[in-house]
């Protein structure tokens, strides 16, 4: 199995990754599915909606500045590493889930965030967005025209930002490799791009400790975790050797 692929991967021009969650649980990020996942302790419908939002913003954003704290003291792990070194071989860029500015930070330099970025705060009424790394001392805080600020992420109900999930469509139906790292898929419209980059004849590779809904589809599937995977995905690409 790896023979046939170690071909196909040395000969990739252009590689997209598709990551999730599982890609920064190595450090120290929580899921939001399976064993130790956030959806396992909160409920989404909660959290992460408009609706749960204006009922309860207190609550809210007292989720989401204890995971600002979290995810701005966490480091990039040897897998975000691996994918940004891989820069130096290969066309990449990154299509995204998560929020945490992780790949960003470990050198990245084509990434797409799909669901926002938390340590983006926008205003819910006036065009007020910017990069925001300190603690509120007021929860929730408020704008200076007096309305509520909330994290710039993609909650349930809401649209992707149009720009980013444009780009994003065309770098899966463009990309002859997709590597899908840590996410579940089960969330839409991003468990599509894998679907349209196996339209266009991508070779799929699946990096993630559990089977996934795609899996079936894909040509090689590493069980492994994360930032053990992918550096030995770089070792075959960056040798240029087989297996
Ligand atoms: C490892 C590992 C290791 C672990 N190494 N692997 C019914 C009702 C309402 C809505 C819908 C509905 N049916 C469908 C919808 C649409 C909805 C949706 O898909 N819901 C499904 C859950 C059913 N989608 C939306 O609402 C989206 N918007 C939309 O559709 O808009 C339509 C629209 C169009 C036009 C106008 C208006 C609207 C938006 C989705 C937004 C998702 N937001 C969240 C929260 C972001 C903010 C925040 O973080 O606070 O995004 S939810 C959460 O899930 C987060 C993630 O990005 C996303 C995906 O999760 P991910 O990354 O896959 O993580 P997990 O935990 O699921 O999986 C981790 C994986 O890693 C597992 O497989 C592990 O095995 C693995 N793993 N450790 C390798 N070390
Ligand atoms: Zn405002």
């Amino acid at each position: 199995m790896w023979d046939d692929i170690s071909d196909r991967l040395v000969e990739s021009q252009k590689i997209v990754f598709v990551t999730g969650a599982g890609i920064s649980q190595e450090s120290g990020i929580p899921t939001f599915r399976g064993k130790d996942g956030l959806w396992r302790k909160y409920d989404p419908m909660k959290l992460a909606t408009i609706d749960a939002f204006y009922e309860d913003p207190k609550l809210v954003w007292e989720w989401y500045e204890e995971r600002r704290n979290n995810i701005l003291n966490a480091k990039p792990n040897a897998g975000h590493v691996t994918i940004a070194e891989l820069e130096k071989y290969r066309k990449v860029s990154v299509l995204t889930q998560n929020i945490d500015g992780l790949h960003q930070r470990a050198g990245s330099k084509n990434v797409y965030e799909l669901h926002g970025s938390i340590v983006i705060i926008k205003c819910t009424v006036c065009d007020f967005r910017d990069k925001i790394t300190s603690g509120f001392s007021a929860l929730p805080p408020l704008c200076r025209c007096g309305n509520m600020l909330r994290p710039d992420v993609v909650w349930f109900g809401e649209a992707l930002p149009q720009d980013v999930w444009e780009s994003a469509m065309v770098e899966a139906s463009t990309c002859d490799t997709m590597i899908i790292v840590g996410t579940s898929l089960a969330v839409s419209p991003a468990n599509l791009l894998p679907v349209y980059a196996k339209q266009n004849g991508a070779t799929m590779i699946e990096v993630n400790i559990e089977e996934t809904q795609m899996s079936s589809q894909m040509d090689l599937s590493l069980r492994e975790p994360a930032a053990k995977a992918l550096p030995e995905i770089l070792g075959i690409i960056s040798s240029g050797k087989n297996g």
